[in-house]
């Protein structure tokens, strides 16, 4: 059952009215204290009551969604204590309570384990403490940072070999430009401009490589010339084959968020709800891939920075990246050299954005972010393993 639980940490409550409109948790909890706190929708006006009586009976305060949010529920869990009994009363009532309580449970127990691993067809790539950094390549004339750098298949495929060097877990491939603004590419150019390059690193670069497209028919191609992984960055909803596609090879997939189309995605994009929302569209997506046939250790999710998002909206994403954890897949992060650090640090070009990037790396991997995708790799990398080791520091007690 889907109820598309938000699920906060105490550590992370909202602290204004603009982020409590963002959670989609109500004002009164803004600045609270807890445990964790959830929201859930898509209630019928009955369970929902019946549950809002048994965490407010159980010490949990609970809001029912007023007229205009009719189906939401939100509550502030202050404790263990009040979690282990709201969840014995929860698993006694009738249903949907028992299968809340499941879903709660599970997603608090994916914030904090976030899958391990990736599954594809003939390995597995570890995820863990280590973050996986995924290499950009775009084999385009127009990407916004790198565009022409590598239209030569050569030059392109060196690239390649040199992020692996420099510490790449996975090289994307890309053979259309995305960026705010950019038109759709036919698919057999887009073949046409990754496939050689593809077809040489295959059996040559030891890390997997993965196909950033949105139409099945570029990834079925890229596929067979060896990709292991698919990144759609529409997470499913521009191509209806795409699931079928990535469950039939074993592929990896990767599913970012979207509002809109890239042509027009930033004329002011808005959200009633912005993580309940880019949460909903991720879930749908995987429910897509695991109905096709995908397997859930091949998947990763992507909150989609910078895909029809403000400044504002792309920083709250990346504030609760732990917020998507809870949907139980690693998350992704791809905000290298993006025009929303510009309206932060001031680097105007994309060139002037090393700093701002390896910034957003650092921040993303503190908030939760299992893999990320960059520009610059050998920077990227050293940036993880500093952040890694500040995380994970054990100091052993002292002897004696
Ligand atoms: N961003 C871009 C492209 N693909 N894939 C995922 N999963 N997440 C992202 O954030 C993401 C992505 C855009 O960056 P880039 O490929 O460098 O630019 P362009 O679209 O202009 O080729």
């Amino acid at each position: 059952m889907d109820f598309n639980l938000l699920l906060l940490e105490g550590r992370s409550f909202p602290s204004s009215t603009r982020e409590c409109a963002a959670l989609g948790v109500p004002l009164e909890f803004r600045n609270g204290r807890g445990d964790f706190l959830f929201r859930l929708e898509g209630f019928r006006p009955l369970p929902a009551r019946r549950l809002s009586r048994a965490a407010e009976e159980c010490g949990a305060p609970a809001r029912l969604g007023g007229p205009s949010e009719a189906r939401t529920l939100a509550a502030c869990v202050p404790s263990a204590a009040v979690w282990s009994r709201l969840r014995r009363q929860l698993l006694r009532g009738a249903p949907p309570l028992p299968a809340v309580a499941r879903e709660i449970r599970s997603a608090l127990r994916a914030v904090s384990h976030p899958p391990r691993s990736l599954l594809l067809r003939r390995r597995r790539l570890r995820l863990g403490r280590r973050t996986l950094i995924l290499g950009v390549l775009n084999v385009t004339p127009d990407s916004f940072y790198d565009g022409g750098l590598h239209a030569d298949p050569q030059r392109a495929v060196d690239r390649a070999l040199q992020m692996e060097e420099e510490g790449a877990g996975l090289v994307d491939i890309g053979g259309e430009s995305t960026r705010p603004g950019s038109r759709a590419v036919p698919a057999q150019e887009e073949i046409r401009r990754i496939l050689p390059v593809i077809e040489a690193l295959s059996g040559r670069l030891r890390v997997p490589i993965s196909v950033d497209t949105t139409k099945s028919e570029v990834a079925a191609a890229a596929l067979e010339a060896g990709a292991e992984v698919i990144n759609d960055v529409s997470g499913l909803s521009f191509d209806s084959r795409m699931a079928g596609v990535a469950a039939r090879r074993g592929a990896g997939l990767i599913l970012s968020h979207i509002q809109g189309r890239p042509r027009t995605m930033q004329t002011d994009p808005r959200y009633r709800h912005l993580l309940p929302e880019v949460l909903a569209f991720l879930r749908g997506g995987v429910r897509r891939a695991l109905k096709a046939g995908v397997k859930p250790g091949a998947i990763l999710i992507d909150p989609g920075i910078g895909f029809g998002k403000t400044a504002e909206q792309n920083l709250l994403l990346l504030r609760h990246l732990r917020v998507l954890r809870a949907a139980g897949y690693p998350v992704m992060v791809g905000a290298s050299r993006k025009s929303f650090l510009a309206k932060i640090e001031g680097g105007r070009d994309p060139e002037d954005r090393l700093g701002g990037s390896l910034g957003a790396a650092a921040a993303a991997i503190w908030c939760g972010a299992s893999a990320l995708r960059v520009h610059d790799v050998a920077a990227s990398v050293r940036i993880a393993r500093t952040v890694e080791a500040v995380r994970d520091v054990r100091v052993d007690r002292d002897e004696g």
